[in-house]
């Protein structure tokens, strides 16, 4: 009888092991963790801002006065506000241009702040802004240049240890940095400390000793990405300031992994603002080709808003801004192939995890791939209904390398099979924006291809026509591009995501049996426990794509307990946990106001609200809480 019981129990482990394939190896030059997660946050804001702003100049000399700074509405929270409502992942701020002027109280230079009248010489945009991101949750980047047109030791040794100061100083002082630039314009005339000279420095990489910049940031900041510094950091230059990158797009440099970024300002007249430029304001269609030609080709996105002389964004700058955040954010609110059903020719090791379905579940590590000495597979993906769509976005696991080098959509329409992205020939290069009807080549962290016309069909089938190893494909999403107007009516008409429903969730974590006063609709009873951090752990029972959290501190006049920080993290399976939000309610003790938080939609069935911080006492508690986001419909195979 044991006997039989031990067989039994080897054969079930043995079909166990064998189930569980090897995930393919890496291919080439893999991204850190730090690029990859870069790479997701798409786009962000570029801030010119500083003495530029008040002689209507791109590049100041170098003796501009740091009198003339003085904005006397700047309000980095409404700017801030203004950039995460479009949208964006975070912004970067010039906090020194080449004019060398210091928009901070440094120690390196007198050319700073500390002489401005603005808040009579106490003030520090760097920290305004750094502070307003925290706030909300909004990543902040700095651009630091390195050519400094004001230093007298410019050019020198002496000029070094200025810079080095104001990378340290930058890189200590105000929290997190997720991104640092290192501008490639250098030497050149300018006033130098009165010299008024030309000064060639020679090789960027010798004279700034970039090795060593590097070394030292990795130090001080090991999670911040470096953009420039002679291709020793971890981004570069997209190849124009028009905001495009040309595709195909490798994010392979020899044996490093260097990822793209498109720059462009939003405004036609310059990075920096200049009176009367409201009439050059890029359109919101415009910004739309930009981002495809950015984003939509496996690169990142930064775009130019600049402040005025008040220290505010211009308004046309802003509408444009919205317009077009509208219209993305309406592009991808609904992928027509989320939960399609995939029939792939080939799956590794016949293995679940890699099975075609990862295509549409709408969850971006998982992925579809067939055995090692495959590179042209093909799946067909089934919609549950006929859809019409104009954009197909395509992602690779990159993770583990990026590997295709062109593959081919096809559309069953007429009963037949039609070519509605061709694989594209090598050698073939797509530069500016041309844009609709562009050919399937490279596809990396993700490639979106905009179809001449809107296709309508249940049936679409890919093939990988080319790749340099086995691809692992992670999404194939069908999207519908809206007109601005569209766009606008929709967010006129609240398409945002919607509480759901609390009816049949389980709870449990800290004092479990109070977790349900949280979601009763009652503001007079809440979650409360006697220690801090506590943990929150909602079981919704099905799935949905999670995109926010909507807390109410406790409503009866008492403080203690109030959550005041908190972290959110989302789960398949209640074992496996991807945090997605953590920051500070702030301002609850005179204010105890509903608190939101937002974050990208990703598909969930747990969420864990933890506590990590409360006001006056040992305990958190919360009022009421509500989740935000969409039922995922029935997963179909
Ligand atoms: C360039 C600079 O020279 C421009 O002034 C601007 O800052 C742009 C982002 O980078 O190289």
């Amino acid at each position: 009888m044991f006997k039989k019981y031990l067989l039994a129990l080897s054969c079930l482990m043995g079909t166990m092991f064998a189930a569980a394939e090897p995930a393919p190896k890496p291919y080439g030059p893999l991204p850190t963790e730090q690029q990859v997660k870069w790479l997701r946050m798409e786009w962000y804001a570029f801030v010119h801002f500083g003495l530029n702003t008040y002689t209507d100049r791109e590049w100041g000399y170098g003796d501009e006065s740091p009198k003339l700074f003085a904005p006397s509405k700047f309000n980095a929270d409404t700017i801030v506000r203004t950039f995460k409502e479009a949208g964006m992942s975070g912004m970067i701020y010039t906090a020194k241009h080449h004019d060398g002027f210091c928009t901070w109280p440094t120690k390196s230079t007198k050319h700073n702040i500390r002489l401005s009248p603005w808040k009579n010489g106490k003030g520090d945009v760097v920290k305004s802004f750094a502070k307003a991101c925290k706030k909300h949750n909004f990543a902040f980047g700095t651009y630091l240049s390195p050519w400094d047109r004001n230093c007298a030791e410019y050019g020198r040794p002496g000029y070094l240890k200025v810079y080095y100061k104001q990378i340290e100083e930058l890189l200590t002082k105000y929290g997190p940095i997720f991104e640092i630039w290192f501008d490639g314009a250098m030497g050149g005339d300018g006033f130098y400390g009165g010299a008024r000279e030309n000064r060639n420095i020679g090789k960027a990489d010798t004279y700034y000793n970039y090795e060593k910049v590097v070394k030292n940031i990795r130090k001080l900041q090991p999670d911040c990405i470096i953009w420039g510094a002679a291709g020793r950091g971890d981004v570069t230059w997209g190849g124009s300031e028009k905001g495009f990158v040309k595709y195909p797009l490798w994010n392979t440099n020899g044996n490093k992994w260097l990822s793209l970024e498109g720059d462009t300002p939003i405004n036609r007249r310059g990075w920096f603002w200049h009176p009367n430029q409201g009439n050059a304001v890029k359109s919101p269609e415009h910004l739309m080709e930009i981002y495809l030609s950015s984003v939509g080709r496996g690169a990142n996105l930064i775009l130019n808003l600049a402040p005025n002389r008040d220290g505010q964004l211009d308004p046309a700058d802003v509408a444009s801004l919205q317009a077009f955040g509208k219209m993305r954010t309406r592009l991808l609110a609904k992928d027509y192939a989320l939960n399609a059903s995939v029939e792939p020719s080939e799956v590794r090791g016949n293995d679940a995890r890699f099975a075609g379905n990862a295509l549409t579940d709408g969850d971006i590590e998982s992925y579809w791939c067939p055995e090692d000495n495959t590179t042209t597979p093909t799946a067909e993906i089934v919609l549950p209904k006929p859809a019409t769509f104009d954009v197909i976005r395509l992602r690779e696991q990159i993770r583990l390398g990026q590997r295709v080098e062109a593959f081919r959509v096809e559309a069953w329409v007429n009963d037949q099979w039609e070519t509605i992205v061709a694989p594209g020939n090598p050698g073939e290069v797509e530069s500016e924006f041309n844009l609709r009807g562009g050919k399937g080549h490279t596809i990396g962290n993700q490639v979106m291809r905009w179809l001449e016309a809107p296709v309508t069909t249940n049936k679409l089938r890919l093939t990988i026509t080319q790749a340099k190893a086995c691809p692992c494909i992670s999404e194939f999403s069908l999207l519908k591009m809206p007109s601005v107007e569209e766009a606008q009516k929709v967010a006129e008409t609240d398409n945002a995501d919607k509480p759901l429903k609390s009816k049949g969730w389980s709870f449990s974590g800290s004092a479990a049996d109070s977790a349900p006063l949280a979601f009763d609709g009652k503001a007079d009873t809440m979650w409360s426990t006697s220690r801090t951090p506590a943990r929150l752990v909602v079981n919704m029972q099905k799935t949905a794509m999670v995109s926010g959290i909507s807390y109410l501190p406790r409503q009866d006049g008492k403080t203690q307990g109030m959550t005041s920080r908190y972290r959110i993290e989302l789960s398949m399976d209640g074992t496996e946990w991807q945090q997605v939000a953590e920051g500070e309610f702030g301002n609850l003790r005179a204010n105890p106001i509903e608190q939101y938080v937002t974050f990208s939609p990703q598909k969930a069935r747990f969420i864990r609200f933890t506590s990590t911080a409360a006001l006056d006492g040992e305990g958190s508690s919360v009022a009421e809480m509500q989740i935000y986001g969409r039922t995922a419909k029935k997963t179909s195979k």
